[in-house]
């Protein structure tokens, strides 16, 4: 039964993903031919092309001023020093809690028991992972439970909120069987706050960032210059993502990764978030490759009943079954309610973290968003991107948001948001 289906869906994916790509470029190539003959490389045209975009985008794109908004001023140091105790523990996650399907409001069927049906060689919807999380203070004792209304962020690490100008400090520690980090996007870090191994040059203490070991700690210092804070082009505030990086892969697919918000020099409430906002919401489309965890041993030990898998690294259905196409870390719409009021000022975060299946196009239904300063209501994200998009919803309701792309459609790539008066 699950064999019929689950074969013919991996082709399909490899089909899809290639036929993708193939338009991407071919859209990329016209784009590039028609400028090309608009404004043949030249210097009346260069000059040509420059005046437009400079009257399109309402400022210099060349020059002094041009250069200097690009560098950001120099990092002064003048703000505060935020401090994080976050550490990296080991948790079972179920990204289907309510073990129903929250957007038909039906029991699972057969195509998303593929995936959340655990039984002989399945593991279903639970699975031990490594996600971040927030503490009071350096002694580690009492962790910061969040609030009914930040449910919804799921597995993503605490948001870590700073304007320009400030400090981000931040007291890690590992508590999961491996080594882990944590790799800021966006921020200034030196070598020894870099969370990357690599041949880098660097040795002895500013290698320790690098992986922390299972009961270490280390501390990340971050400087938040102008140029981690939005551009010229951007609103109050940007997000980056945060992750560890000690093996990128297999740590992202555990679970750690979170997000972090900059906001403009003078734009923000004493939390570090934009004043002219009124509701944010940090969101990560990921297909959660199980299979490629550090815990996948461990997770066939704990939640599948024999007989396991012979090849569990090369078995395509198993491999199939847990790939979770999730949405902060949930499938099948068993995200917590996002919810707003009409008139907010929303602020959307949307990420997405992944390998090639990774494109997703969330959507949104009900209320449209600006994003660069273009009207839209689908975004579009690859490994590793992350988009702002602002709202002003009128439309009070339920809502589904979720990933367009067809086949993350099938395997529950879904989740609501509400809009009350
Ligand atoms: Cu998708």
């Amino acid at each position: 039964m699950q064999g019929q289906d689950v074969r013919p869906r991996l082709r399909r994916v490899g089909i899809f993903g290639a036929i993708v790509a193939a338009a991407i470029a071919v859209i990329a190539g016209l784009g590039f031919t028609v400028a090309g003959l608009l404004w043949p490389v030249g210097s009346t045209a260069d000059a040509a092309t420059s005046a437009m975009q400079s009257m399109a985008m309402g400022r210099a794109v060349t020059g002094t001023p041009y250069w200097n908004d690009v560098a950001g001023t120099p990092f002064h140091g003048d703000g505060v020093t935020r401090t994080y105790y976050i550490s990296a523990d080991e948790v079972v996650w179920d990204y289907a809690p309510s073990h129903r399907n929250e957007i038909t409001g039906e029991p699972f069927d057969a195509v998303a028991d593929t995936y959340v049906k655990s039984g002989p060689g399945r593991i279903g919807s639970r699975y031990l992972k490594c996600i971040y999380r927030s503490y009071t203070n350096a002694s580690f004792t009492h962790r910061i439970t969040r609030p009914a209304d930040q449910a919804y962020l799921g597995l993503l690490g605490p948001v870590i909120r700073a304007e320009v100008g400030d400090t981000i400090k931040v007291i890690f520690r590992n508590t999961c069987p491996f080594p882990t980090s944590m790799h800021p996007h966006g921020v200034f870090y030196g070598k020894g706050s870099e969370g990357a191994p690599y041949d880098d040059g660097t040795k002895g203490k500013l290698k320790l960032d690098d992986g922390v070991p299972t009961g270490d700690r280390h501390t990340y210092t971050w400087p938040v210059p102008e140029r981690a804070g939005p551009g010229p082009g951007d609103g109050s505030s940007v997000m980056w993502m945060y992750h560890s990086h000690t093996d990128e892969v297999a740590d992202t697919y555990a679970g750690l990764i979170g997000p972090m918000e900059i906001t403009r020099r003078g734009d923000a409430r004493p939390d570090g978030s934009p004043k002219d906002v009124d509701k944010e919401f940090f969101v990560l489309y990921s297909v959660m490759n199980e299979t490629l965890s550090p815990f996948l041993a461990a997770n066939i030990k704990r939640f599948a009943a024999p007989p396991y898998p012979a090849h569990p690294d090369d078995d395509e259905e198993f491999g199939e079954s847990n790939l979770m196409h999730s949405i902060n870390g949930y499938v099948f719409g068993n995200q917590p309610m996002m919810t707003m009021h009409r008139g907010d000022h929303v602020r959307w975060y949307v990420m997405s973290m992944g390998t090639e299946v990774d494109l997703h196009t969330p959507h949104w239904h009900g209320n449209d968003a600006l994003v660069n300063g273009m009207r839209m209501d689908v975004v579009s994200l690859l490994p590793g991107t992350m988009v702002v998009a602002d709202m002003v919803p009128d439309n009070v309701g339920t809502w589904l948001f979720h990933c367009h792309v067809n086949d993350h459609i099938r395997a529950g790539m879904l989740t609501r948001y509400r809009v009350v008066d």
